[in-house]
């Protein structure tokens, strides 16, 4: 794969490197970002990892999970080169505002696997097919014949079972069960994950879930399923944004619907949508991209106004003549 070693040839002459991680971080990202960082320490190259929000406490036992800052001050510094990863763009990864105005921005290397890419690196190694970000640095890695110790190993995996809701969604290839195998060979760390990341719910997060699921309703007219969740939500089960999280997941199990969508409320009253489909007819990432959102044809996210009734109205409103 000639994009693989085009990287990797660059990444040997350059040093001082920003990895970014996307906003609102997950397993994917965040292994990424943690797996470049020990792959980069190997090298003994210095880097910095940013992300705009702060680490989930899930996945503060992933190696190097301590090295990411959302200190916005070391936008101000100089880089050899900056790594994006998991990011469809500057602007998804919540970035682009550092940017602006900026004459001497680094070359960008853009590791991802979302569809609605924007390919705004130098280089690109973004493969659609691939269930991860993590997926895909795992080609890198092959490619270049880069040591894979346990802690990368570990980080990869972490990106590949976030991603696949524990290779069960359909991103679940046979290239990311064989990836997972051969990364548990390499040492990954794999009870690490399950106790960390799949095992981290506790009573508050089950009973916010009660009310979310209790709520869950279907638009007949477009067959999709939806629910939502206020700010009110959270504070009533005293939990936080975090354990939110995972409700998607849970809805993948249902069998009615072409597509099910999580409405999330966020702290200025905006509406997040999570939208998720099995279904190989249903194209989501164009739905998510007419909203001004994006993400993949089974997975996508866009944002629209509140209250919950005003949201509701805009999406559907905005389906018609889409689906
Ligand atoms: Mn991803």
């Amino acid at each position: 794969m000639r994009i693989a070693k085009q990287i990797h040839n660059l990444i040997l002459e350059k040093d001082n490197f920003l990895l970014v991680a996307h906003q609102n971080p997950d397993g994917d990202t965040l292994g990424s970002v943690t797996a470049m960082s020990q792959m980069l320490k190997n090298l003994g190259k210095k880097h910095t990892i940013f992300c705009l929000d702060e680490v989930p406490t899930q996945y503060r036992f992933l190696p190097n999970s301590h090295l990411v800052t959302h200190d916005p001050q070391i936008w101000e510094k100089e880089y050899g080169l900056i790594i994006t990863c998991d990011a469809s763009d500057m602007a998804y990864a919540g970035v682009d505002k550092f940017l602006e105005g900026k004459t001497d921005i680094p070359p960008v290397i853009n590791f991802d696997h979302h569809a609605s890419n924007k390919l705004f690196g130098i280089h690109n190694m973004v493969i659609t097919t691939a269930s991860s970000t993590t997926e895909v640095l795992y080609q890198y890695i092959m490619h270049n014949t880069i040591i894979m110790d346990p802690n990368i190993a570990t980080s990869l995996l972490n990106g590949l079972i976030t991603d696949t809701g524990n290779f069960s969604n359909s991103g679940t290839s046979k290239y990311a069960l064989g990836i997972g195998s051969n990364l548990i060979k390499k040492g990954a760390r794999i009870n690490q994950i399950r106790t960390h990341v799949l095992m981290d719910k506790k009573i508050p997060t089950f009973k916010l879930w009660g009310i979310v699921l209790s709520r869950l309703s279907k638009h007949e007219k477009f067959d999709i399923t939806y629910t939502y969740i206020t700010k009110q939500d959270l504070l009533d089960c005293n939990v936080d944004d975090e354990s939110a999280s995972g409700i998607s997941n849970l809805m993948n199990d249902l069998k009615e619907g072409k597509a099910t969508f999580v409405l999330r409320e966020r702290d200025n009253g905006t509406y997040k949508i999570s939208s998720r489909t099995t279904r190989d007819d249903f194209d989501l990432s164009k739905i998510a991209l007419a909203f001004g959102g994006g993400g993949h044809k089974k997975a996508a996210g866009f944002s629209v106004p509140g209250p919950i009734e005003v949201a509701l109205d805009t999406i559907w409103e905005g389906l018609e003549g889409l689906v």
